[in-house]
């Protein structure tokens, strides 16, 4: 039986509505409001009492490279925490829902690098247990929230993997192995009653619906798991992963191709040069066999540490440090209620079908209880039609369906670059994506225009048009700091009638700035205009014919575009 009872956790996540508004120009300069239902707590305690347990297998297994040969980690520890919907809060409880039988999806959590031993602090393996740094006990704040929507939550004590870094198998692999191992534990002790606590979790696991979530080598770690799960046919139904502040560092560059989400942090002194930027930029490409949503979100002021409370100094563990580095730093506290606000929705949408979360990866709402947080959203949504991803070749006079690119011809620049962090035909060194993408740099009033081809010009089946874009950090020439501004999107039909959406950038729908500090950073954010936007004289512009989009920008700036698409 996979039925769950939402309703009551539907009840209690109706918070207040909030108000979304764009600027709409053209013709009278309009402001379009729309109210949307706020469903994006994330933060807020479900119906469910959370109960916990923890297990601890010494030494269980060793990870050995494939083909076999001595063991890469030998005498791995399977160990970890767990919280779960309980009747009643506490240790060892029964599991909620009896006597109507009902299974709880699974969401596994795997920390990242960090000492291993507190006294002193280092990277040992031979420490007495208790002066173990418990690295995996930093995410009981997720944990219980999760626990209290409905997800048995699990986090992984990495020890034997942690500070050991193998020339047989890599850091990544070793992860990833290791998750897996949990998960066959939990498929074992849902199928029949063998688990540590009487058969507790016997047929009350759904573990046809998986969620994986890895915070820095943990978060490539996560992914080379569902990564492994899928090349090796092992069979477990991992449908979501998500990777918070990871690295990219693996030659095999992991692929997820499940729904992926990305949390990354502008102020990260630890993965500083945000090679997790990568992951995103190589998921769900156009032309890949499986296509997936992928969402990111990257937020100012949030370093590398303060995700993990075992990592975050004032909770009474040591080798806790905070590695935060710029201005405009978020509290821990803070931190922790952005991860808890994307990552939380993200499995409810993706484990549990709570579709309005949607809204939030999509930057439809605010999240609530962050004013005055600055992050910007990136979202790609499966049912495409990608007009340029800028991706084939680098010539900038065609798009991705072969149509005519052209300008007004005033531009400064107009070309397109790699948005990488090395390598040839670099803009500038501020890009840390794994994709090639378009430049636009202005000092007066310009257009450019990309034109759909005859037979792609049907648009109606798609409910918005997307874009990537960043603002350039170019030392204040064209994008001045703190300078908001306004560009249009406009569509023309064949027939010539042209419909403009304006945005003011500060506002919910947004090009990010990049972020100055830390090296400076030029990121890019997705901006979804609802094609209902485009109007022409009070009319919604018909969709069967659209012959071009076009970018219109006034005053100075200088801003990088990928993925134009109509999508869903
Ligand atoms: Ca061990
Ligand atoms: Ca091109
Ligand atoms: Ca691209």
């Amino acid at each position: 039986m996979k039925s769950i009872p939402w309703a009551a956790a539907r009840r209690a996540l109706l918070s207040a509505a909030a108000l979304t508004s764009v600027l709409v120009l053209g013709t009278g300069c309009a402001l379009l409001k729309s109210r949307v239902a706020v469903p994006q707590n994330g933060c807020t305690p479900g119906p469910y009492a959370v109960g916990q347990v923890d297990y601890n297998f010494e030494d269980e297994f060793d990870l050995v490279p494939t083909g076999g040969g001595p063991a890469a980690y030998p005498n791995v520890d399977v160990r970890a925490v767990v919280r779960y919907p309980a009747t009643t809060a506490g240790v060892g409880q029964p599991v909620a829902g009896l006597p109507i039988v009902v299974q709880f999806p699974l969401v596994v959590v795997l920390h990242g690098n960090h000492a291993t031993c507190s006294n002193p602090c280092s990277g040992s393996h031979s420490c007495a247990p208790a002066d173990r740094v418990p690295n995996h006990r930093g995410y009981d704040y997720l944990l219980d929230i999760l626990a209290s929507w409905g997800f048995v939550a699990v986090s992984i004590d990495g020890f034997d993997v942690t500070a050991a870094f193998s020339p047989l198998m890599s850091d990544y692999e070793g992860r990833g192995r290791l998750v897996l191992r949990h998960l066959a534990k939990w498929q074992a002790w849902d199928a029949s009653p063998t688990d540590p606590w009487g058969g507790l979790f016997h047929r009350r696991v759904d573990m046809s619906r998986v969620g994986l979530s890895g915070h820095s080598r943990g978060g490539e770690g996560v992914v080379a798991a569902e990564f492994i799960n899928r090349a090796e046919g092992l069979g477990f139904q991992i449908k979501a992963v998500n990777a918070i502040a990871p690295t990219d560092q693996d030659p095999l560059h992991y692929v997820p191709q499940v729904p992926y989400f990305l949390l990354i942090a502008a102020s990260d002194g630890d993965v500083s040069n945000l090679q997790g930027l990568r992951t995103y930029d190589r998921t769900s490409l156009a032309g890949a066999a499986t296509q997936s949503e992928k969402s990111m979100l990257w937020v100012y002021g949030a370093n590398h540490n303060f995700f993990n409370t075992a990592w975050t100094p004032g909770f009474g563990t040591a080798c806790a440090l905070d590695d935060g580095t710029g201005e405009g730093r978020l509290s821990a506290s803070t931190q922790r209620h952005v991860a808890c606000q994307s990552i939380v929705p993200f499995f409810r949408l993706h484990l549990q079908d709570r579709r309005r979360f949607r809204k939030l990866l999509r930057s439809e709402v605010v999240v609530e209880g962050l004013d005055g947080v600055r992050m910007y959203w990136s979202y790609q949504d499966p049912t495409r039609r990608e007009v340029d991803n800028f991706d084939s070749g680098d010539d900038r006079t065609t798009n991705s369906l072969g149509g005519p690119v052209t300008t007004s011809g005033g531009f400064t620049t107009f070309d397109e670059f790699e948005f990488k962090s090395s390598g040839p035909d670099l803009f500038n060194a501020s890009f840390r994506h794994f994709t090639h993408g378009l430049v636009l740099g202005w000092n007066s009033t310009q257009t450019y225009e990309t034109t759909l081809p005859a037979g792609q010009r049907d648009v109606s089946g798609y409910r918005a048009l997307a874009l990537r874009m960043g603002q350039i950090l170019d030392g204040g020439v064209l994008n001045r700091l703190d300078t908001p501004r306004t560009f249009r999107v406009a569509l023309r039909t064949a027939g010539g009638v042209v419909a403009n959406v304006g945005f003011d950038v500060t506002g919910l729908q947004s090009v990010p700035f990049p972020y100055e500090y830390n090296g400076g950073k030029t990121v890019l954010g997705t901006i979804r205009i609802p094609l209902k936007s485009f109007r022409t004289g009070g009319v919604a512009l018909p969709l069967d014919d659209i012959q071009a989009v076009l970018l219109e920008f006034r005053d100075s700036g200088l801003i990088a575009v990928d993925d134009i698409q109509f999508t869903q």
